[in-house]
């Protein structure tokens, strides 16, 4: 076993900061779940105007990049080919970025905004419907992809164009913080990043595993218990370790391609075993809506929540202000694997490319599965709503796919799709992990060990939080663990714009090749 090229303070200080939250949570499970559940609502209700407008400014700011100069640079030299073609590199880091939660929130996101819609709408009006087939893909869309991007510019940028074989967020504020990222700063940062990424994996498990437990309860007749939900996370946990293990060209690509094409398949039975037309012209016509409301949403806080006298709908805590906080603690993971299948493409094509793909792939997601929830609920075929509330979402999911020509069928490839969705977020964020708690990753891929370990650590959290029944406490952990991210994201954002100017700068003044711009097509 090779530990030599491991970054021992990382490592050990990223492990013991799972331990300080997961010991005490044992031992203490009720005052342990007051406390996070107290944190959550003093980071949603104090502390969401940050949250906010990280997520607008990250939108803007992705695309200044991407049709400024910065986003002609390439990333690689010359004469670098893709590594990846576009349909692995789309379906990659899909697979990577989403994982089971979009079976979850697709089919169900729709029933909570039905029954609690924003701005005051009248619950399950014609108006709530309206939110109900919408809110889902803003959530899902241009904006909490931007958050994912963001990262990836200056990983990316640091990998290919100045050629440091180091896959660190820390290496990547550099430009900003100088030789601090080599002290306690940069291991500060690393396991904060580190840390939020467990957070968000445990909200990911902990959505996930009783959806998946509700489909092999249906399919195989076993009643849900936490004997299978144990079984389950450890299924999943194989699976992910031998992909992670296998390497990104084997396992963790392979993987990803069979899960696009078993989400496909899903999709298509659905689409045209459901209300066809209805789901397409409520999908297209939310895309009016989102079009038409996007930037009152992206800055709802529901400011009057917080007076005296006024309702207090608690909708852009308990979704918007959620939501990017989840899809921040993803996202210097899903950046650190988006910067390292990207080789060869240009900044501003690794831009729009991810925003583009993973809005369209969200879209299609929630246009389909939510829209067909959304029919059977206001054509009185069957009441999800009140299903859900007496069975809870998990059970409402598989239930709803219960209304489908062949259930049987299509619960199974659900079932094991979920199970494939999950292993392929955890499969590549173990991979990530492995990556940073190294000092360099000399052949392309960090050590086999490091990545198995990591990959079981990922389950302490979640496991330990099931036996003691923390799982919906769980369910927002990456609330807390993303609050430090947001800096780190600040830091990014300004690395990379430093870093990148001063050698287009260079380039100019000395004309020294560091960085190769793509001209624009057509001129020579
Ligand atoms: N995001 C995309 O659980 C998952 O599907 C992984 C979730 C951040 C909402 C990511």
């Amino acid at each position: 076993m090779n530990t030599k090229l491991i970054d021992w303070p990382t490592f050990i200080g990223a492990f013991l900061i799972l331990l300080a939250v997961t010991v005490p949570l044992i031992l203490f499970p009720e005052a342990g779940a007051e406390v996070i559940n107290m944190a959550n609502t003093f980071m949603t209700t104090k502390l969401g105007v940050f949250y906010i407008l990280l997520g607008i400014s990250s939108l803007f700011f992705l695309l200044y990049v991407a049709f400024s100069k910065h986003g002609r640079i390439k990333l690689g030299s010359r004469e670098v080919k893709r590594e990846f073609n576009t349909f692995s590199w789309a379906a990659m880091l899909f697979s990577a970025g989403i994982g089971s939660s979009i079976l979850y929130w697709g089919m169900i996101e729709w029933a909570y905004y039905y029954q609690g819609p924003p701005f005051n709408a009248v619950p399950e009006s014609r108006e709530a419907i309206e939110y109900a087939a919408t809110y889902g893909i803003f959530h899902w869309g241009p904006i909490a992809w931007a958050i994912y991007t963001l990262p990836a510019l200056p990983i990316a940028y640091f990998y290919y164009v100045r050629k440091k074989p180091v896959l660190k967020i820390s290496e990547s504020v550099r430009p900003v913080l100088g030789k601090l990222v080599d002290g306690p700063l940069g291991v500060i940062i690393d396991v904060l990043f580190m840390f939020g990424l467990m957070g968000g994996a445990g909200t990911t498990l902990a959505l996930g595993t009783p959806m998946i437990a509700e489909g092999v309860s249906e399919v195989t007749g076993f009643p849900v218990t936490m004997g299978l939900q144990t079984i389950i996370m450890l299924v999943a946990t194989v699976i992910f370790a031998l992909s992670s293990y296998s390497g990104l060209q084997k396992g963790i690509k392979v993987l990803s391609d069979v899960n696009i094409y078993l989400a496909l398949f899903i999709l298509a039975f659905i689409f045209l075993f459901g209300p066809t037309i209805f789901i397409s012209e409520t999908t297209v016509s939310s895309l009016g809506i989102l079009m038409d409301d996007f930037f009152r949403w992206a800055t709802w806080l529901d400011p009057l929540s917080n007076v005296d006298g006024f309702a207090d709908t608690g909708f852009p805590e308990s979704w918007t202000i959620f939501y990017w906080a989840w899809w921040l603690v993803y996202a210097p993971f899903v950046g650190l694997f988006v910067a390292r299948i990207s080789r060869g493409r240009t900044i501003r094509e690794m831009i729009l490319g991810t925003m583009l793909w993973g809005t369209l792939g969200c879209i299609l997601f929630f246009g389909i599965l939510g829209n067909f929830g959304v029919y059977l609920q206001i054509s009185g075929s069957f009441d999800i709503i009140a299903y859900m509330n007496e069975f809870g979402a998990p059970a409402a999911i598989i239930e709803i796919l219960n209304q489908l020509p062949m259930p049987w069928l299509i619960v199974f490839i659900f079932t094991i799709l979920a199970l494939i969705f999950l292993a392929t977020t955890f499969d590549s964020a173990s991979y990530i992990l492995a990556s940073v708690v190294q000092k360099h990753i000399d052949t392309g891929e960090p050590l086999r060990w490091n990545r198995l370990f990591w990959a079981f650590t990922l389950l302490l959290l979640p496991l330990t939080l099931m036996f003691i029944g923390g799982l919906e406490t769980l369910q927002t952990a990456s609330i807390v663990a993303g609050f430090p991210v947001i800096f780190i994201m600040f830091l990014l954002a300004w690395s990379f714009i430093k870093a990148s100017t001063h050698d287009l700068k260079a380039q100019r003044e000395y004309r020294t090749a560091v960085i190769h711009i793509e001209r624009k097509p057509g001129r020579k």
